[in-house]
Parts: structure tokens; sequence; C-alpha cells
């Protein structure tokens, strides 16, 4: 079943020059790249796109820690695509992802962790029409 998804390479994997290696994982697996762009999240744009955490008490840290500095959307396309894609960036903390995952290869960070990815369809429809529009 060919689906769609989104990740964003977060601001500490931009400065710290991951974005080939981590574009190139998702080439290697498979999926298609259907848009890809660098962008600057200011304040309004990340309050819109973590809406769903607004009432999170980590809800500042995530906010500041987008709008630190560019990052890199990517919509992708192949079967199974968001949960496919949700294994491989691995556990939210970056600390406890597994081996072999892109956060358990990179980061050690919880806010500062690397990449976001689309958990459902929903939040894909919403989150690309965040970044994209
Ligand atoms: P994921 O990105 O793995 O789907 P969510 O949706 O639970 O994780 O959280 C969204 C983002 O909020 C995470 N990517 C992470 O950057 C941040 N976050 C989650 N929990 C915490 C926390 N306890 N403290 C700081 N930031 C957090």
């Amino acid at each position: 079943m060919s689906e769609r998804t989104l990740f964003i390479i977060k601001p500490d994997a931009v400065s710290r020059g991951l974005i080939g290696q981590i574009i190139q994982r998702f080439e290697s697996k498979g999926f298609t790249i259907i848009n890809l762009k660098m962008l600057q999240f200011n304040r309004e744009l990340a309050t819109k796109f973590y809406n769903v955490h607004k009432e999170k008490p980590f809800f500042e840290e995530l906010v500041s820690f987008i709008t630190s500095g560019p990052a890199v959307a990517a919509i992708i396309e192949g079967d199974h695509a968001i949960d496919a894609t949700r294994l491989m960036i691995g556990s939210t903390r970056s600390y406890e992802a597994q081996p072999g995952s892109v956060r358990g290869d990179f980061g050690l960070g919880i806010s500062a962790n690397i990449i976001h990815a689309s958990d459902s369809l929903e939040s894909f429809k919403y989150e690309s029409g965040v970044v994209f529009s």
C-alpha cells in the first residue's frame, strides 16, 4: 500500500551537516522523494506545526528549538511510508533509540532529536499542509 509521509530534519542535524546522510537512508530504503525544501520556522509556523503539543510542559522548548536554525522538510512516498518511517527514525528520546535508527545513530537529545516524522495519516495531512502551503 503506497502512501506518503512527511519528515523534518531538525536544526541540530542541519547544523551538524547530516542532511545528506539522513535523506540517503530514506532513498536507500526505497522511498521516492516527492517534495523537499529548506525552511526557517518562525514562532507562528512552529506554533501551528506543533499545535497538538500546545498544552504540554515542553511546548516552549519545542518551539524554541525548531526555530533555532534552518530545517529541511521532505515528503516521501512508498509502501507503508508512515509506519516504516516511524520505525526508521527511532524512539523520541534519542539516547534510548535503537542503534540503526536515525535518532539511535545520530543523536542523544529529546527536544534536539534530529528528525520529526508524521505519526499518522491525519498528522501527515495537517503537517504537510502547514509546511508546504
Ligand atoms: P515524536 O517526535 O517521537 O513523535 P512526540 O510527538 O511525543 O515525539 O513529541 C514531539 C516532539 O516533542 C519530540 N520530537 C520531541 O522533540 C519533543 N518532546 C517530546 N517529549 C519531550 C520532553 N519530555 N521534553 C522535551 N521535548 C519533548
